[in-house]
């Protein structure tokens, strides 16, 4: 072989590496959970199956090492970040559509009919990509973690029952309103600041499903927890909008697979995770009062709900208005 053949080949061989390395990438996929709880679990999966299907390897980053949920969306926004998971409790105040997710009363607490509203529902599955787009985000699956049940220091059974309480939301804005019209005095604010804020006393309670009340000691926290029926926790799964058109057409179908084999999966254990949730808090902590508030006391709260829907249809306009629409049809047909 001469001297200028050896050179091609090399020059050849360089080119074939670089290739297989450039095709073999790390992606990096955040969420505001642990490995253990449901963010977890859905991204162990998709990274199970972009691992089996591919060269590329996913890197997770759970709750607290890239700082709050916040923080980690300006990093996915950067494209520093390729996933993300963020509920909207944190990303309404940049998607006010997101928001749908936190008006009371609009999603079926009943598992079975959980599963169906998401797994199926048309809101859920149709009507928020183009406004994770906007922001540069392409939205890949949402899923529920739970009913959400309000932990306090004392019982309430109406609103007036509520006036002075001190509630802790994510930092949605449309929260705010919720917890304004329940009755109660919301503050927003970060994970990370929220079991100081109940050791100080700077709030007297906070919304989460039983799984992560559990898993976070929120019940050694606070005396109370109550089931209000008027909502899930539910997140959303995204990638980074330039990165995911710059995939090739095996990638972008590598990545939906695994989102959908990602969300099965976690559909599945989903309509397990209150039960689990409030099981252990019953055997590890048995004096803790649990409260179901009954259909008529719900009343008085789904009555204050009207003032929330109006708001959230000021914020997020005659899209959002759309969305509410839409799973409200939903919710029936969920329930059929
Ligand atoms: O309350 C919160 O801020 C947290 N709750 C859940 C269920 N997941 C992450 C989130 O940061």
């Amino acid at each position: 072989m001469t001297i200028k053949k050896i050179a091609a080949a090399a020059s050849a061989l360089a080119m074939l590496v670089g290739a297989t390395s450039a095709s073999a990438d790390n992606w990096r996929y955040a969420m505001e959970e642990a490995l253990t709880d449901p963010q977890g679990m859905y991204a162990l999966k998709f990274k199970e199956v972009i691992e089996a299907n591919s060269d590329h390897t996913v890197q997770i980053f759970p709750i607290g090492s890239l700082g709050e949920s916040a923080d980690a969306m300006e990093q996915a926004q950067a494209g520093l970040l390729q996933f993300i998971d963020q509920s909207p409790g944190f990303t309404g105040a940049m998607i006010p559509e997101a928001e749908a997710f936190l008006v009371p009363y609009v999603q079926p607490t009943d598992p079975q009919e959980v599963r169906k509203f998401f797994k199926e529902g048309v809101a859920v599955n149709e009507m928020f990509h183009d406004s994770y787009r906007e922001q540069g985000l392409e939205l890949l699956a949402m899923f529920p973690e739970g009913e959400m049940v309000v932990t306090t220091m004392e019982e309430f059974r109406t609103p007036e029952d509520m006036e002075g309480m001190k509630i802790r939301t994510m930092t949605s804005p449309l929260l705010l309103e919720t917890y304004k019209a329940f009755g109660a005095s919301p503050i927003a604010m970060p994970w990370g600041e929220l079991i100081g804020a109940l050791k100080t006393n700077m709030v007297d309670g906070q919304e989460n499903p039983t799984v992560w009340i559990e898993a976070y000691d929120l019940d050694n926290l606070t005396k109370v927890m109550t089931y209000t029926g008027h909502g899930q926790y539910t997140t959303a799964v995204m990638a980074n909008a330039e990165f995911y058109d710059g995939l090739s057409d095996e990638d972008k179908a590598l990545v939906q697979k695994a989102s959908q084999e990602a969300l099965d999966y976690i559909l599945d254990v989903a309509v397990e995770l209150d039960a689990t949730g409030l099981k252990k808090i019953q055997e590890s902590n048995p004096d803790y009062k649990i409260v179901r508030l009954t259909d008529e006391e719900r009343e008085a709260f789904k009555e204050r709900a009207k003032l929330v829907e109006a708001a959230f249809i000021e914020r997020a306009g005659p899209r959002g208005e759309a969305i509410l629409e839409q799973m409200k049809k939903d919710l029936e047909a969920a329930r059929q």
